[in-house]
């Protein structure tokens, strides 16, 4: 997410600081842009349009979810922006729901709290507070919470961190009461996966979010660094640079989890959990709650950030890093013939955007007319946010979102919010130009 590049390689190396602000920026290819990183009041945040679009068309391969989008406005007669539903936040990396329909927000913070919000108020007292068991160092801290598809019976919710002994990423169980607490135990945490990650503080992933079949799916980063110096996101025996996916309500082979018999590696060379592969951070994805297909949001090194799209069952599992960085060859020695890279939806060159924070297709009821079907996504540092649709119909815009968009989220009604480094929690909104 943060990282953009490393120090030790003469490019540029952004931490996640103690405070609600960046600790420190190292400039080295574009001192100007990298101020626009550090995040600031809300005030300018129903912003602006650009006067460029530097994101490119997608690939032919993807077959468009939207076949009707010739009837629906085009993207560029709608505007966004954004109502600031709460702050003071702390450095919020997720806002999500549960599905129990009771109309409240969880909001993770990097610290290692989530933090309950109903009808725009922040519950004094957080959720879950386990901030003992979280190392936050560079972009580690709490990074998920995922609820149990079957939450109002079984109270399950998920969470990845970085533990403190060695930010290793962890992903683990958590069990509420009643689907309607206010207040979930810390001792009820049950480690079930981990995930090696010693060496860096950068390139998590860490994001959680159920699928289709109930399934969890859990984004890794290729291990941090620059460039994946250990080729983790292209080796089918690594958990890092991934999406997995696992069935975390049953035990299996003495493992909390167990791993789907459709998963592409069961039963050949390569751990079982992997779903897909050449990922660099997958920070941020999600699923569009009408056609099941997966949408990814992948951090790129020097030159282009890059969303992916997939459909329910891919038959190409390989997204190319680090081979591929977007759609031109990062590292060649890395590239394996007889491998299938699968290319990207689109990819936003940078400086447009340099760490991009995937979104969600939006589905809600308010603004479908105008909205329905379209792909809203962000950048992190430039405070950027797309709508996007593929096919015939694509169109993109971008208005800011200052402060630092680190994550977006749905509410029970498929309403859009996104949460923002500087402690902001905001409602989407779109007019008619
Ligand atoms: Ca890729």
């Amino acid at each position: 997410m943060i990282v953009v590049g490393s120090p030790q390689d003469g490019q540029v190396r952004l931490f996640f600081g103690p405070r609600r602000s960046l600790s420190f920026v190292v400039p080295a290819c574009g001192a100007a842009l990298l101020l626009s990183a550090v995040p600031s009041g809300p005030s300018q945040a129903n912003g602006a349009a650009d006067a460029t679009d530097a994101v490119q068309p997608p690939a032919a391969r993807v077959q468009s979810a939207e076949r009707t989008l010739s009837s629906r406005p085009p993207l560029r007669r709608v505007t966004i922006s954004w109502r600031r539903v709460a702050g003071g936040l702390v450095q919020p990396t997720q806002v999500t729901s549960a599905p129990d329909g009771r109309k409240r927000l969880f909001v993770v913070e990097k610290p290692g709290r989530i933090r309950l919000v109903r009808d725009g108020a922040v519950a004094p007292k957080p959720y879950l507070g386990m901030a003992p068991r979280v190392d936050p160092a560079g972009e580690g801290g709490l990074l998920s919470v995922a609820f149990s598809p079957r939450f109002r019976r079984d109270g399950l919710l998920f969470v990845a961190y970085t533990r403190a002994a060695d930010h290793d990423l962890i992903v683990a169980r958590l069990k509420a009461r009643s689907a309607g607490a206010q207040h979930v135990r810390a001792t009820t945490l049950r480690p079930i996966l981990r995930v090696e990650h010693s060496a860096e503080t950068n390139h998590f992933g860490g994001q959680l979010a159920f699928g289709p079949n109930g399934r969890l799916y859990i984004g890794t980063g290729d291990g941090g660094g620059a460039g994946d110096p250990g080729n983790n996101a292209g080796d089918r025996r690594d958990l890092r640079g991934k999406i997995l996916r696992i069935d975390p309500f049953h035990p299996c082979s003495g493992k909390r989890y167990c791993v789907p018999r459709g998963n592409p590696f069961v039963g050949k060379k390569g751990r079982g959990e992997i779903w897909l592969m050449g990922l660099r951070n997958p920070w941020r994805f999600s699923f569009d709650s009408r056609t099941d297909h997966l949408w990814i949001g992948d951090v790129g090194q020097d030159a282009y950030e890059e969303i992916d799209q997939l459909g329910p069952h891919p038959s190409r599992i390989n997204l190319g890093w680090s081979c591929k960085e977007g759609r031109s060859t990062y590292n060649a020695n890395r590239c394996r013939s007889g491998v299938k890279y699968v290319g990207p939806e689109t990819v936003v060159a940078h400086p447009a955007a340099e760490s991009i924070t995937g979104g969600f297709v939006y589905r809600g009821h308010r603004y479908r007319s105008q909205l329905g079907g379209a792909y809203v996504f962000a950048d992190f540092i430039t405070h950027r946010v797309w709508a996007y649709r593929s096919g015939p119909g694509r169109v993109l815009q971008r208005k800011r979102l200052s402060g630092g968009p680190t994550s977006f989220g749905v509410d029970d009604r498929g309403e859009i919010y996104s949460v923002t480094y500087d402690g902001g929690l905001w409602r989407m909104r779109v007019t008619r130009r």
